[in-house]
């Protein structure tokens, strides 16, 4: 805490220029040290020998690299969420009370360490599948016209929320006029009292109340404050539409966005009278969500309150619609309790929403430590830009997105409008959910996840528009795009409750966490009406551990069936193949049907079998059911089992699972296990899920054949190429995700480079791209009774090997954000990726997404930055008080990647000169400013481009340091002309261990070590 009020107490820029002179001299005094540290130390001795602190102008007063332990340590801010008391966490819950030692016995750990949830006699496929309910974005109107309207409804205690009716009218005021006039007004930087905004957070009473002690100006947004996190680009991409959401404790819908909806059960199959007019299939629900409550199934008790923390607070689900070239701003609110111990026993009540994998600034990526507090809001601002803005103009017809409004009843506009950027990188099928550091796994699992289509002129959701660009995937006609008809947003995820029927999580599940029951879409074996046509579904693995091998099935009465159902039963079962068209939320280049047909790279298209697909992997197929007669049954089935939640076990065949044969000491139905006092015997995930009942279809169906797209046929979305340059020239960096090094408490760490291994800590920076290079990326795996599904943000990746190989048929057409190193045939041990990064700069990360390892340390932070950039952006550290900032330090290798040798094809660094002379730059200026860490034989010199500023700001005046501070070798660098964006450039010099510093008034430069392998040559 003292952090921030010292942060607040001084005036950041008079600060930096009265100290920068000393500051800069102790800098340098201090990496001196610290460069001395590790002459002829071993690799592996420390990790602070590890790190070479990187000097900065911090934009925070008092916190500059002078003021850095040598021994630092991990600033893991999660502790300011804590505050108050107990925390409803491992800190305060004692012992793991819940742990049922089944185990133990012999039995499958399942749910985790805890009992069966109870069914409470529920029948399966009774209830009606609820569809995801859309947020509704309207336009954002002008900031003249902002009235100030009522604040964000506060609690009337610091255990509970504001009330459902306060809530609800505080979204109405988004909703009607049609036109977001948000109070206060979005702002390019956070709203915070203490760095020039207006507004602080509204709930302040309540949580002085809570803590105990005053304020400091608390700020109304949860944004780091200042330049550094301020939204990039927002003239450029300033926002068009705008959606107000919370996340809010579990309460019954009260049909608010029920206008927001662009069909406003109006139109097509969800006008009334048709398959999707009524949410939820009972009486009350025709044509609303009003009334529908937060309850796993009809028979099931409804959620408390606290159990279930979801976006609105309700359920349905909450789909975001978006289009290409219109960014949209996300205003959340966090309405949690403001005591983090009124949780249920799990979930904090701290957020960081990140939009999994949006070519996001990383402002609006959600960084796991720029969380936000109850009462704050954090404005998301979406760009909706294709990779390649930057470089590629517009014009390409198939780069563009509908024109027209998407509501029911807007005028016919079938319209597309060009926009810059390669469309090759177009996306579709996202989902965005909590990131909060150490918590995700929880507040996901707890109801943080909201799916997110992106609509383009290539996917625009209107399967009739045949403009030889839309691609006419299964949706609707209705509306001018976005129609949702037949294509179905299904998340699926396992989830635990306790004997009386509550959302249950084992916090002390460190290894993974599962649970027994499959929901999809959140409810308990459902049931969901399709027409007989195609239709296509957006499959997210929602678990928080769990892998899924998904398999379609048609239900056949008598023994025809190719599958055996359970012994007596005179049921039968077909295998129903079906495409896949999309993985990872990208169209892929060719459908791949999985018919059993082919066989590719040793992986056979199984017939009505998806492949593994980890924890946050979707996957976009489309089924006909024309094939099939009206009242005809289907039925998605699970067949990965787990035993525990480290890795899945194996898949167990789909006629065991139908036959009842699998859960052998199962009553009926035969694909449900009947647990005994010891729990279960077999993996109840291990079923069928969901139940499709299909319904005649009148009308024609105008959606695409994906059949005419498979290999050899027509293309949909070929794969962005990489140049053979950029594959020869990409850096190099290795990531092992393993175990050594780490602790009881946080067991998982990542090698970078061949360095040890480490824990999560968002100081740490362990790689530095710039905004426009190819990288390739070697995913490795060193623990092997574990699996980790590996996410890398912002950027999509192309597969290039797995184990040495071509990847299947369904990863050779695709782009990847998800990529699964461990256990099974379709997983690997070393995966290596090409990465493009563009447009955008800060802070991302890469980590596990068995979201229990990544919150237990397997979780690492990377920058991309600014070509030439020499500042290392600083860590924000969030309290109530507002967030403050600390500095970032680096690993050695972060902006050079592999030390040479270790990979083929690393790359060297361009422009290597070694002749004598001072540095220059390329109008002969000479610098005269710059600071340099030489280390061993070798740097690495970056120099920031006075033409191409970016987020680095420069004191001004630059600090008056004397020439010559410190050793000055002799050195000279092969500049680049000006105006231009410089590269890296490999200096040798004569000695080792030797700092520099000159003065310019034209810039200043870090001059950063790249430690060598010492067997080089
Ligand atoms: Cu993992």
């Amino acid at each position: 805490m003292a952090l921030t009020h010292q942060t607040r107490e001084t005036s950041p820029r008079n600060n930096f220029r009265l100290r920068a002179t000393t500051a800069l001299t102790a800098a340098l005094a201090s990496l001196q040290l610290l460069l001395t540290l590790p002459a002829g130390a071993k690799e592996d001795d420390s990790i602070a020998a590890q790190n070479v602190y990187i000097a900065r102008e911090s934009p925070v007063p008092g916190i500059i690299a002078e003021e850095l332990p040598l021994d630092i340590v991990p600033a893991r801010a999660v502790e300011t969420a804590l505050e108050g008391g107990y925390t409803g966490t491992k800190a305060d819950a004692g012992e793991d009370l819940n742990h049922y030692n089944i185990v133990l016995n012999g039995k499958i750990d399942i749910p985790s360490g805890a009992k069966p949830s109870p069914l409470f006699g529920a029948t399966p496929f009774a209830q009606q599948m609820l569809r995801y309910e859309e947020f509704g974005p309207v336009p954002l109107g002008a900031e003249a016209s902002v009235l100030p309207g009522p604040d964000f409804p506060s609690p009337p205690d610091a255990e509970s929320g504001p009330s459902a009716s306060a809530l609800d009218s505080f979204l109405n005021q988004f909703i009607t006029p049609s036109l977001a006039l948000p109070h206060p007004f979005p702002t390019r930087e956070a709203n915070d009292p203490d760095n020039g905004g207006s507004e602080e957070n509204p709930w302040k009473p309540q949580i002085e109340s809570f803590l105990g002690r005053p304020l400091v100006t608390p700020p109304a947004e949860g944004r780091p404050p200042g330049e550094d996190w301020a939204h990039q680009r927002f003239t450029e991409f300033y926002p068009e539409a705008y959606v107000n959401t919370f996340q809010g404790l579990a309460r019954p819908n009260g049909g608010a966005r029920d206008a927001l909806q662009f069909h406003q059960y109006k139109a097509g199959e969800w006008a009334p009278g048709k398959l999707y007019h009524n949410t939820a299939g009972i009486p009350e629900t025709a044509g609303t969500t009003a009334g529908i409550p937060v309850q796993f199934h009809p028979d099931f008790p409804v959620q408390d309150p606290l159990a279930l923390w979801t976006f609105d607070g309700t359920f349905p689900p909450k789909l975001l619609s978006v289009r290409y070239g219109e960014p949209i701003l996300m205003r959340h609110y966090n309405g949690l309790p403001i005591d983090p111990a009124a949780n249920f026993g799990f979930g904090l009540h701290t957020l960081s929403t990140h939009e999994h994998n949006g070519h996001n600034p990383a402002e609006s990526d959600g960084f796991t430590q720029a969380f936000f507090f109850p009462g704050q809001f954090y404005d998301y601002r979406w760009p909706m830009v294709l990779a390649g803005h930057d470089t590629l103009p517009a014009g390409d017809p198939r780069a563009s997105t509908p024109t027209g409004d998407p509501r029911v009843g807007a005028s016919l506009d079938l319209g597309n409008r060009y926009i810059r950027g390669d469309w090759h990188e177009t996306m579709s099928s996202h989902w965005f959910h909590d990131h909060m550091l150490d918590f995700t796994a929880q507040n996901v699992y707890k109801g943080n996840a909201a799916t997110m289509n992106y609509y383009s002129s290539i996917d625009r959701g209107n399967e009739a528009v045949n403009d030889d660009v839309n691609l006419r995937l299964p949706s609707g006609t209705a509306l001018n795009w976005g129609n949702r008809d037949y294509d179905i947003n299904l998340t699926v995820a396992d989830k635990a409750w306790d004997e009386d029927g509550q959302l249950f999580f084992n916090i002390f599940s460190i290894d993974g966490f599962l649970g027994d029951q499959l929901l999809a879409n959140w409810l308990w074996k459902p049931y969901l009406d399709v027409r007989a046509r195609r239709y296509r579904f957006r499959i997210l693995n929602g678990s928080v551990s769990r892998y899924l091998r998904l398999a379609l099935v048609e239900k056949v009465i008598g023994s025809g069936g190719e599958l055996s159902g359970p012994p007596g039963s005179d049921i039968s079962y077909n295998r129903v193949p079906f495409h896949m068209v999309a993985n990872d939320g990208n169209i892929m280049e060719h459908a791949v049907a999985f018919d059993g047909g082919s066989s590719v790279a040793g992986f056979e298209n199984r017939k009505g079998i998806l492949p593994s697909q980890a924890i946050g992997e979707r996957y976009d197929i489309v089924v006909d059911f024309a094939q099939f007669a009206p009242d005809t049954k289907l039925y998605m089935v699970n067949l990965l089992e787990h035993r525990n939640g480290k890795r899945p076990k194996q898949e167990i065949p789909l006629a065991e699972v139908l036959s009842g044969h699998y859960h052998e000491r199962s009553s009926e139905p035969a694909d449900q296990p009947v647990p005994d006092a010891e729990g279960y015997d077999t993996d109840p995930a291990v079923s069928r899920f969901l139940e499709l009942r299909v319904h005649a279809y009148p009308d024609t169906d105008q959606s695409m054949d994906p059949a005419n797209f498979v290999a050899g046929k027509q293309t949909m979305i070929p794969l962005p190429s990489f140049t053979q340059e950029e594959v020869d020239n990409a850096i190099h960096r290795t990531f092992e995700f393993g175990r050594s090094g780490g602790t009881d408490e946080e067991p998982f760490t990542i090698k970078i480079s061949g360095g040890p291994g480490f824990s999560a800590d968002p100081r740490r920076l362990s790689a530095s791209t710039t905004k426009s290079g190819a990288e390739i990326w070697h995913l490795e795996s060193s623990s092997g009774g574990y699996s980790h599904p590996i996410h890398i943000h912002f950027e999509e990746g192309q597969i290039l090997r797995r184990d040495g190989k071509a990847p299947p048929e369904w990863e050779k057409w695709a782009r990847k954000d998800l990529y699964r190193l461990g256990h099974l045939d379709d997983s690997g041990s070393s995966i290596d990726v090409i990465l493009r990064f563009r447009e955008f700069v800060g802070s991302f990360m890469e980590h596990c997404h068995n979201t229990q390892h990544e919150d237990h340390a397997m979780l690492l932070r990377w920058d991309i930055e600014n070509p030439g950039q020499v500042r290392v952006m600083p860590t924000p550290l969030p309290t109530w008080d507002g967030v403050g900032y600390v500095p970032s330090y680096a690993l050695p290798t972060f902006r050079t990647g592999d030390p040479e040798g270790d990979n083929a094809n690393a790359s060297e660094p361009l422009n290597v000169s070694d002749s004598s002379g001072l540095l220059m730059l390329s109008n002969g200026t000479p610098f005269r400013t710059f600071l340099a860490i030489q280390h061993e034989e070798h740097a690495t010199l970056l120099r920031w481009d006075s033409e191409n500023p970016g987020p680095v700001r420069l004191p001004t005046p630059p600090p008056a340091t004397g020439d010559g501070v410190g050793d000055v070798p002799s050195i000279a660098v092969s500049a680049a002309p000006p105006g231009t964006v410089v590269e890296a450039v490999a200096v040798d010099v004569p000695e080792p261990s030797t700092l520099m510093m000159l003065s310019s008034g034209a810039a200043f430069l870090t001059f950063l070590a790249a430690r060598r392998r010492r067997d080089r040559g």
